[in-house]
């Protein structure tokens, strides 16, 4: 048989890695989303400008602030620069987010995203003079990742230049619970609020029916992480209810179906791909405390198939030994994931 040691020290290894991965960002100049270094432009990205006026992108809320343009007008605006579809030093049409305290916190909502962010960023627009600006990040507990402390930022103006406005982020793999952007002088003049959402339970879905083995369990399939063709955290496709000590293999492809097929049914439609040969393991025989257990993270960015990469949409399905059945083999349900870029 073989034992799912390997499988147990990746997991110790990712979660070692996870606790060591923040990176931090900034400050650095910002004019334009385009100054950004996360992917602004993925269809998981979130920006947050305030230029429809309202604070209302999903999963995130502040202490305290409004949005600039409900207290003031004109030109002591102080947006990103391009808001106004010109960068030409300010930004008069543009809107942003305001406190009159000297910092402010955001807060993602694991509830409503169905995960934490991995990436978050924020441009400190105006605050007062010759102001020490500190960024600090969060995890998921409310343990600090650190922080970024600039001094001598702002340019002794408040009307609205962008000469000043920098860019602070984050990038953690474990998740971030929440920044705050805070400074020691005047009040405190934030935009573009960044950051991309977590796959969440629209990553993958189950469907398709398991054939119930020789001992009258169904072979459940089931995931946890995100399929994504550049993360490092794994993205484990698993199947419990499984006759222990029984070799399987996940096999997939890119429609789905639901054909009679070794006495249940076949989920994938063919051409299907299959992944090595695995052993379900387990320690008491005959039972169906057996399971299977694949990153196809791993899998995706090994390159094994040149077809599954980012934007494809897959479908895939155990197959297992059942010495016990009519077939000698057992079905699993199926799993459907697109891969994130
Ligand atoms: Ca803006
Ligand atoms: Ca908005
Ligand atoms: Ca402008
Ligand atoms: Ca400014």
């Amino acid at each position: 048989m073989q034992p799912r040691l390997p499988l147990l020290a990746f997991a110790v290894l990712a979660t070692a890695l996870s606790a060591q991965a923040q990176t931090f960002f900034g400050p650095t100049p910002y004019l334009s989303v385009a100054d950004s270094p996360f992917p602004t432009g993925a269809p998981l990205f979130v920006l947050e400008d305030f230029e429809d006026g309202l604070f209302n992108s999903p999963g995130v809320s502040a202490n305290g602030g409004v949005v600039t343009s409900t207290q003031f007008s004109g030109s002591i605006i102080d947006s990103v620069d391009a808001d106004d579809g010109l960068i030409d030093g300010q930004c008069p049409g543009g809107d942003s987010f305001f406190a009159s305290s000297v910092g402010m916190t955001f807060s993602f909502s694991s509830a409503a995203l169905g995960g934490l962010p991995q990436k978050v960023g924020i441009v400190w627009t105006d605050g007062g003079p010759n102001a020490t600006v500190t960024f600090t990040a969060f995890d998921g507990s409310g343990a600090s990742l650190g922080s970024v402390v600039a001094n001598g930022q702002g340019d002794n103006t408040n009307f609205g230049t962008t000469v000043d406005d920098r860019f602070y982020g984050v990038e953690f793999a474990g998740g971030i619970g929440s920044i705050s952007i805070a400074h020691n002088v005047g009040g405190i003049e934030i935009d573009h609020l960044q950051y991309e959402l977590p796959c969440g339970a629209n990553s993958a879905s189950v469907y398709c029916t398991p054939k119930t083995n020789s001992l009258g369990c169904a072979p459940q399939i089931a995931w946890s992480g995100c399929p994504d063709a550049n993360s490092s955290a794994p993205f484990v496709i698993t199947c419990s209810q499984v006759i222990t000590n029984k070799a399987g293999l996940l096999f997939y492809g890119y429609a789905p179906a639901s054909s009679p097929f070794q006495g249940g049914f076949l989920c994938v439609q063919p051409p299907t791909l299959r992944t090595p040969v695995q052993n379900s393991g387990g320690t008491t025989p005959n039972t169906c405390a057996g399971q299977y257990s694949f990153d196809m993270n791993a899998w995706i960015q090994s390159g094994a198939d040149a077809n599954l990469v980012a934007g494809a949409t897959a479908y895939a399905q155990y197959w297992m030994r059942d010495p016990g059945s009519p077939s000698t083999t057992g079905l699993s349900n199926a799993l459907s994931f697109t891969v994130n870029p």
